[in-house]
C-alpha cells in the first residue's frame, strides 16, 4: 500500500509541469475572441503572479489525496486530470487571498508585494480576484463536465466559497478597523469564524459525504488558522514570508483572544489602548503584553494538544482502510505540523 508520500520536491515538480497547460486554457479563450494582446498579456501576469510563488500545498494534497485513495500513482492523463484539480483549488486559493490582502491591509505575502500593491494594479486587484475565481470553472468544465460527479465537485467548490465568505464576513464584521472594542472578542466567536474562514477551505479536498473525514478536517482546519494566527504574531517575516499586520488590523486572532484570558487589569488596559492602532509602537507594546502572559508556551501546549486529538481521530479510521485511508490525513498533516 502507497504510504505517506513526502517527496515533497518532486511532487513539486510534476505538479508544476501542469501549470503551463493551465495557462494556455485559459489563455486559449481570450485569443479565440481576439482580445487585445496587453489585456491577455495582463490576465497571464496575473495568474502567475497569484497561483505561483506559494507552496501549492493545497493543490497537491488533491493529488496526494487522489493516490492514497487509489492506493496507486498517477500517470499521463490520470495524473494531469488530477492536478487540474488541484490548480482548481489553488485558483480559488488564489482569489481569496488576493482579495483577504485588500481587506486586510496586508504589505506583503509568498516574500513579495501583495498583488494590489504592484505598481499600476491597485483596484484592478479586485477584478483580476473575481476572474481567478472564475478561472476555475473554466477548467472544470473542459475536464470534468462529462463525469457523472461533475454536478457534486460544482457543488462542492460552491458551497466551500460561500461557506469561506460567511467566515470572512464573521471575520470582518467581529473586527472593524475604526472602532477598537476587545469586549467584542471571545474564543467562542473565534472557532465560530475559522470553522467558516478557514476549515470549510481545507476540508475540500476530501469528498463531504464522509461523516468522519469531516470529524478529522474540521479540527485540522482550525489548527491552519491557529498556527496562522500565531506566526503572523510571532515568526520573523523573512521566515513567514509576510508582514504581519493582525496587530494593526485589528483582528480576532487565537493570539489576542488567549492572552485576554490572562491578563492583569493594567496588562488588559494596554491592550484596550494599543491594539487594533495602526502604529508600530502600539503594536510593539501589545506584543509584550502578549509575551508576558506566556502566549507562546500556551500556543506550544495548544499545538501539543491538537495534534495528539487529530491524531486520536485518525486513528479511528480502520487500518484495512476501506474507502477512507489514514494516510490521507497523515499526509495532509505532515504538510502542516511544526
Ligand atoms: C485566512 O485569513 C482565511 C482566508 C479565507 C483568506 P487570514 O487573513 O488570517 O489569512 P492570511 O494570514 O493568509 O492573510
Ligand atoms: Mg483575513
Ligand atoms: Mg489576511
Ligand atoms: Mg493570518
Amino acid at each position: 500500500m502507497l504510504g505517506p508520500r513526502l517527496d515533497v520536491a518532486y511532487n513539486k515538480k510534476r505538479f508544476l509541469e501542469v501549470f503551463p497547460l493551465v495557462i494556455e486554457e485559459l489563455l486559449d479563450t481570450w485569443k479565440a475572441e481576439s482580445m487585445p494582446e496587453e489585456i491577455v498579456e495582463w490576465y497571464r501576469r496575473s495568474l502567475e503572479y497569484n497561483l505561483l510563488g506559494g507552496k501549492l500545498n493545497f493543490g497537491m494534497s488533491v493529488v496526494d489525496t487522489v493516490e492514497i485513495l487509489r492506493g496507486e500513482l498517477l500517470e499521463g492523463e490520470e495524473y494531469r486530470k488530477a492536478a487540474i484539480l488541484g490548480w482548481s483549488l489553488e485558483l480559488l486559493q488564489a482569489y481569496f487571498l488576493v482579495a483577504d490582502d485588500m481587506m486586510d491591509a496586508s504589505i506583503t505575502r509568498n516574500r513579495r508585494p501583495c498583488w494590489y500593491r504592484v505598481e499600476g494594479v491597485n483596484n484592478v486587484a479586485i477584478n483580476d480576484a473575481c476572474m481567478l475565481e472564475s478561472a476555475l470553472y473554466q477548467l472544470l468544465k473542459r475536464h470534468f463536465r462529462k463525469e457523472s460527479y461533475y454536478t457534486d465537485l460544482l457543488e462542492l467548490f460552491l458551497d466551500t466559497t460561500y461557506r469561506t465568505e460567511m467566515g470572512g464576513l464573521i471575520d470582518l464584521v467581529t473586527t472593524p478597523e475604526d472602532r477598537v472594542d476587545l469586549s467584542k472578542f471571545s474564543l467562542e466567536r473565534y472557532h465560530l469564524t475559522i470553522v467558516y474562514k478557514t476549515a470549510n477551505f481545507s476540508c475540500l479536498p476530501t469528498r463531504k459525504q464522509f461523516a468522519l473525514a469531516q470529524k478529522i478536517l474540521i479540527p485540522l482546519g482550525e489548527y491552519f488558522q491557529v498556527q496562522n494566527d500565531y506566526l503572523d504574531c510571532f515568526a520573523p517575516p523573512e521566515k513567514l514570508g509576510k508582514i504581519g499586520t493582525d496587530i494593526l488590523e485589528n483582528k480576532n486572532t487565537w493570539v489576542v483572544n488567549v492572552a485576554l484570558l490572562h491578563t492583569t487589569p493594567a496588562q488588559r488596559k494596554i491592550l484596550d489602548e494599543n491594539y487594533g492602532r495602526k502604529d508600530s509602537e502600539c503594536e510593539r507594546r501589545v506584543k509584550e503584553v502578549f509575551t508576558a502572559v506566556g502566549v507562546e508556551a500556551k500556543y506550544q501546549a495548544f499545538e501539543q494538544a491538537a495534534y495528539k486529538k487529530i491524531m486520536g481521530l485518525v486513528e479511528t479510521i480502520p487500518a484495512e482502510g476501506g474507502e477512507l485511508k489514514r494516510g490521507v490525513f497523515t499526509t495532509y498533516l505532515s504538510k502542516f505540523f511544526g
